[in-house]
């Protein structure tokens, strides 16, 4: 599997599926989560409503991931998950690694190929940047999938430049 990076809206992106950083609600929310639901307009609440509805009656737990369509997006389907909210005070990690493979794992269900993620958890959910991308690079690194290329799509250059040093780091490691 090929793990890039770009700098950029991950509404933007084409690829097979986009991970959302969601919340358990499933019904939207701001950041990248407002994003997609802005931009791939309201085919996509519209099936979260249905998964509310039906399998995802108390919603969807933190760590765990579902698809739906991606709307008006260029990806086809949007995987979204939950990430956990950083607490100083205890250890989270596992539950931010579950939302990377977990997402892989829909991917596969779906027979997506190219998946695009965010920094999920980083944004209004806290999680400084450099561990958030460690425990990313680290999970999607050691998934079994089939999908081809992860992409991480970080939306300004200090998120860009935090991955891209550790990118370089695991390379030089290899
Ligand atoms: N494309 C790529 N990255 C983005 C974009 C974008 N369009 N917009 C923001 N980011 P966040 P979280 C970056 O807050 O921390 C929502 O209300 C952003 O700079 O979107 O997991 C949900 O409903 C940051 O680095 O997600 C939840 O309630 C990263 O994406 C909650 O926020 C994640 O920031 C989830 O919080």
């Amino acid at each position: 599997m090929d793990i890039t990076l770009v700098q950029g809206d991950i509404t933007t992106q084409e690829v097979d599926a986009v991970v959302n950083a969601a919340n358990s609600s499933l019904l939207g929310g701001a950041g990248v989560d407002g994003a997609i639901h802005g931009r791939g307009g309201p085919e996509i609440l519209e099936e979260c409503r249905r998964l509310r509805a039906s399998s995802h009656r108390g919603g969807l737990p933190t760590g765990q991931a579902v698809a739906t369509t991606a709307g008006r997006l260029p990806a086809r389907w949007v995987i979204h998950t939950v990430g956990p909210v950083y607490a100083p005070g205890e250890d989270r990690s596992a539950l931010l690694a579950s939302c990377h493979r977990e997402s892989l794992r829909v991917a596969d269900e779906l027979g997506a190929r190219t998946v695009a993620f965010p920094a999920i958890s980083t944004g209004i959910f806290g999680w400084p940047m450099a561990d958030a991308a460690r425990i990313a690079l680290e999970t999607v690194s050691a998934a079994e999938t089939s999908v081809v290329e992860v992409r991480f799509v970080l939306f300004d250059a200090t998120a860009y430049g935090t991955f891209n040093d550790l990118i370089m780091k695991f390379a030089r490691k290899s």
